[in-house]
Parts: structure tokens; C-alpha cells; sequence
């Protein structure tokens, strides 16, 4: 780093801490570009994180995550608390920016100063989350915002992500869904702190209510908190203050319960290795086109004139990384 880069670092950690909203677009850009400021402002900024509130609300596509978001965050304006919003969207097409729609229907909150809103088009990113949401998270926390609220779409393994960034896991439901059903049964039963069932005003709501609460007595319960099944209609707003008033709860029970800390605790080691070892995949996959003695292996294995299991574990001994050496014994696939 050089003295202007560092002085430059020092200059952006402060303004996100005092809420500047461009400084932290910045940040939150050179974040998802990979510019290695990004991850100074991150260490710069970490002693003023774990004041903010983050709530993901997950769910299958167009069961209404993105009204209840709007609707949330309205709620959560009245209570005078500031809120950031993310929305993640594997199918957007719009570079960086959000699904029509929904910046048309959060364009009332845009003006407003305590509302910050942020979305990610991870096109083409599968299986689950991408990580550094994990770093948007906090940057936003340390700007000042009480509440994060992570929008992301999808159902079952792909949504798994979310337990690794929000504090309280939304599900959202609807009525008629069989991707409701499909949704519990992909396992995203084991995620939800508590369940949205949207758009009650169409039928069946009460039946896929009393549906999910049965599945919820029937599986395991591994905590003392058996997640709640609320019924909303974002459109109109209904239900959303008591679905506010759940999350406090869940809330209260995480931090009495000591949940929070260890859920807390658990994100940031995950993210650690979780970093190193997207880390490593993309410099490997960086040097497979450039680094010309790898390529010359790579056409041997290829070729046949190597072989490629004992070839592999050949390359990580000769190789720099600290734990290639010893006692590194290689997984055997038992
Ligand atoms: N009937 C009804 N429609 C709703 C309700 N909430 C949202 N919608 C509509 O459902 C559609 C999808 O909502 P959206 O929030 O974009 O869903 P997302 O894909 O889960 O983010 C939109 O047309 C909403 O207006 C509701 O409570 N009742
Ligand atoms: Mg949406």
C-alpha cells in the first residue's frame, strides 16, 4: 500500500463510519470488484460492527420477498431506525442494479436518508450466496444502519446461504405454492427462524399455514425456538407489524438464549476459511492460463504421461502454500 493509498483507506473508513453513502457504494463496489482497498476498509471498520440487526428473508421466486422487504423496512422507519437493504438476484441481468421491479417499488424509501438500498446481480454465481455479502454486511453495519435486511431468492440448497449472514432467516411462502411444498421438502425447513406465508388473501393460506406448522412438528427440533408461521398480505401491508414483532422476539431469544454470539462467532470463521478457499480456486484458475510450468503439467496429466491423482498432490508439496507439506494427508475418499 502506498502512503496515498492508506491515507485513502483511512479517509474512506471514517466516512462510512459516520454514514456517508457514497463512500460506502464506493466501498461496496471495489468490495465486489475484489479491490484489495475494499478489504482494508473492511479491517479498518470491524471494532464497529455487531450493533446492526441483519434479517434475511428468503423464499421461491415472486412469493413476495421483495413487497415484504419494502413493507419491513416502512415499519421499521416508523420505529426511527435505519435501515440497508440488499438484494441479491441470481437471475438479474442488470449489471449491479436491481429487478425492475423492485426499484420501482422501493423508489419511496430512495429520498430517504435513513433507508440505504444495494442491490447484487450475482449472474451465474450457483450454489448459495456469494461470500463477500458476508463483507457488504458488516460495511453497511459499521455505516450505522440498525437493521440489514438481505433479500435472496431460490429455493432449497442454493438458499442454505443465508443462515451464514443473517441473524433471522424469513422464508416466504404462498398460499397455492407446490414450490412451497417443493421448498420444504428441498430443505428449507432447516433454515427458517420464521415463516412468512404472503399473499393470505388468496385461498389456502390458513390450509398451508396449519401444512407447515404440521411439518414443523414432525421433524426435529434441535432448539427451544419452534419457528413461528405468520400469515402476511405485503401488498396492503397486513400482518407486517406482528411480523416485526416477531423478529424482535427471535431476537430477544438469540441474545438470552447466547445463540446470537455463537452464530456470530461461527460466521466469522466460516468466512475466514470459506475466503481462503474461494481464494485459493481462483489463483489456481488464474495460473491454469498463465503459469507456464503448471500448464506443461497439466498437458502431461492430460497426455497421459503423468498421472494425475499422485501428480496433483506432487504439485501442492512443490507448491508455496503453508499447509502443502507436512502432515498433510490427502483426503482418500472413504
Ligand atoms: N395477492 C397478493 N399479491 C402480492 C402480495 N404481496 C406481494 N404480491 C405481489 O406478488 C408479486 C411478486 O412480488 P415480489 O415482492 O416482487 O416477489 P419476490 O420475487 O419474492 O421478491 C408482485 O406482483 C406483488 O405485488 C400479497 O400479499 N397478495
Ligand atoms: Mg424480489
Amino acid at each position: 500500500m502506498t502512503p496515498d493509498n492508506l491515507s485513502g483507506i483511512r479517509e474512506a473508513s471514517q466516512r462510512v463510519l459516520a454514514g456517508d453513502r457514497r463512500a460506502l457504494a464506493r466501498v461496496l463496489t471495489q468490495l465486489e470488484s475484489g479491490d484489495p482497498i475494499a478489504a482494508e476498509v473492511l479491517r479498518a471498520v470491524d471494532g464497529h460492527t455487531g450493533t446492526g440487526y441483519t434479517l434475511g428473508i428468503t423464499g421461491p421466486p415472486g412469493t413476495g420477498k421483495s413487497t415484504i422487504a419494502d413493507r419491513l423496512t416502512e415499519v421499521i422507519r416508523q420505529k426511527d431506525k435505519t435501515v440497508c437493504v440488499l438484494g441479491v438476484d441470481p437471475t438479474s441481468p442488470y449489471s449491479g442494479g436491481a429487478l425492475l421491479g423492485d426499484r420501482i417499488r422501493m423508489q419511496r424509501h430512495y429520498l430517504d436518508p435513513g433507508v440505504f438500498i444495494r442491490s447484487l446481480a450475482t449472474r451465474g454465481q450457483m450454489g448459495g450466496l456469494p461470500r463477500i455479502i458476508k463483507g457488504m454486511a458488516r460495511l453497511l453495519d459499521a455505516s450505522g444502519a440498525d437493521v440489514v435486511l438481505i433479500e435472496t431468492v431460490g429455493v432449497g440448497q442454493t438458499e442454505l446461504g443465508i443462515m451464514g449472514v443473517a441473524d433471522t432467516v424469513l422464508v416466504a411462502l404462498n398460499p397455492e405454492s407446490g414450490d412451497g411444498i417443493q421448498a420444504l421438502k428441498a430443505g428449507i425447513m432447516e433454515i427458517a427462524d420464521i415463516y412468512v406465508v404472503n399473499k393470505s388473501d388468496r385461498d389456502g393460506a390458513n390450509q398451508m399455514a396449519a401444512y407447515i406448522t404440521a411439518m414443523l412438528h414432525t421433524g426435529p427440533t434441535p432448539t427451544d425456538w419452534v419457528p413461528p408461521v405468520l400469515l402476511t398480505q405485503a401488498r396492503t401491508g397486513g400482518g407486517i407489524d406482528d411480523l416485526w414483532a416477531k423478529v424482535q422476539e427471535h431476537r430477544d431469544y438469540l441474545i438470552s438464549s447466547g445463540e446470537l454470539d455463537r452464530r456470530r462467532t461461527e460466521r466469522r470463521r466460516s468466512e475466514f476459511i470459506e475466503t481462503i478457499s474461494e481464494e485459493l480456486v481462483r489463483r489456481l484458475n488464474a495460473s491454469l492460463e498463465a503459469d507456464p510450468g503448471l500448464i506443461a503439467i497439466l498437458e502431461q496429466v492430460a497426455g497421459k504421461k503423468a498421472e494425475p491423482y499422485s501428480c496433483a498432490l506432487d504439485f501442492l508439496a512443490s507448491s508455496e502454500l503453508p499447509f502443502s507439506r507436512a502432515g498433510s494427508t490427502p483426503f482418500t475418499g472413504t
